[in-house]
């Protein structure tokens, strides 16, 4: 990768974020597993609750998902994630935070952006046939992420040479694609895909690695919380994995992670605000 100037400040749709401490990206999956048996209305109803209280905890940003990107899950189709995704960001719309819509769909960002998302955040780095097309003319921020393989298939063996070295290059690509086809670098936040067709070890080492990819000068996003590495680390399930999804978390932030995406955003404020108190005070 290329070394340019960090970045102060992304373009984020409506938003002009400064990048002088990390922010907090918190969770909305509109997902029927993750919320109610209720069917979608219902689902809706409790991912838009849910969205004001991460902010309510201080949430910098809101990442609204409609497809589980889960090692294993079925892939869902535009039509219906879009269903899930839209009276969402149309309830959020005068929040205050930025909206965020994770999807790989062209027609889903599309329609995201047609409902005022500031940032798509796309765990296939907008590789799908169109995904670039779908944003270009808009305003929007973009997350690109590295994913090796598909989320039904990923983590049945992945394999690097050189697990970051290869993934610097391939954001790298990523970046220069999409600069050629005119988005702004004030709009392109990258990610190394933590649990994205990796190992343990290929996470830790990315992990270690992080201030490799920040002295890139791109903002970089960082989501470790509740993941499978954690409970590679500790033997415990998603639902007790809170202090090692804070100590990953600062681990990426130490190395300069612009960007955190969690579940538990009144915790990580927490802890962050105490890990900037002790770095700002020497
Ligand atoms: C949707 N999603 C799940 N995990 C993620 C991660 O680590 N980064 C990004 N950008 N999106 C993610």
């Amino acid at each position: 990768m290329n070394l340019l100037r960090p970045l102060r400040r992304l373009r984020c749709g409506r938003f002009s974020l400064a990048l002088d401490r990390p922010l907090v990206m918190g969770v909305v999956n509109v997902t029927p597993d993750s919320f109610s048996d209720d069917g979608r209305h219902g689902t809706v109803e409790a991912a838009i609750a849910h969205a004001h209280r991460l902010i309510a905890d201080g949430a910098d940003l809101i990442d609204i998902g409609g497809e589980s990107t889960r090692p294993g899950a079925t892939p869902v189709a535009p039509d219906e994630e879009i269903a899930r995704v839209a009276p969402v960001l149309d309830a959020l719309r005068d929040c205050g935070v930025p909206l965020s819509v994770d999807t790989r769909h062209p027609a889903t960002m599309r329609a995201a952006i047609a409902h005022g998302a500031d940032m798509i955040n796309d765990v296939a780095a907008l590789r799908a046939p169109g995904a670039v097309d779908a944003l270009r003319d808009a305003d929007c921020a973009v997350c690109l992420m590295h994913m090796q393989g598909v989320p039904a298939t990923m983590q049945q063996a992945p394999v690097y040479d050189e697990v970051v070295s290869e993934v610097e290059h391939f954001l790298g690509e990523r970046i220069a694609a999409l600069q050629a086809a005119g988005v702004a670098r004030e709009r392109i936040v990258v990610d190394p895909g933590i649990g994205f067709g990796k190992t343990l070890r290929h996470n830790l080492l990315l992990l270690g690695a992080l201030d490799e990819l920040v002295a890139a000068g791109q903002p970089v996003l960082v989501g470790v919380s509740r993941k499978s590495m954690l409970g590679e680390l500790t033997g415990r399930p998603a639902g007790q994995r809170l202090a090692g999804s804070l100590a990953a978390m600062l681990a990426a932030v130490a190395r300069g992670a612009a960007i955190v995406r969690v579940h538990d955003v009144a915790e990580s404020r927490d802890a962050l605000r105490v890990w900037l108190a002790i770095d700002g005070a020497t």
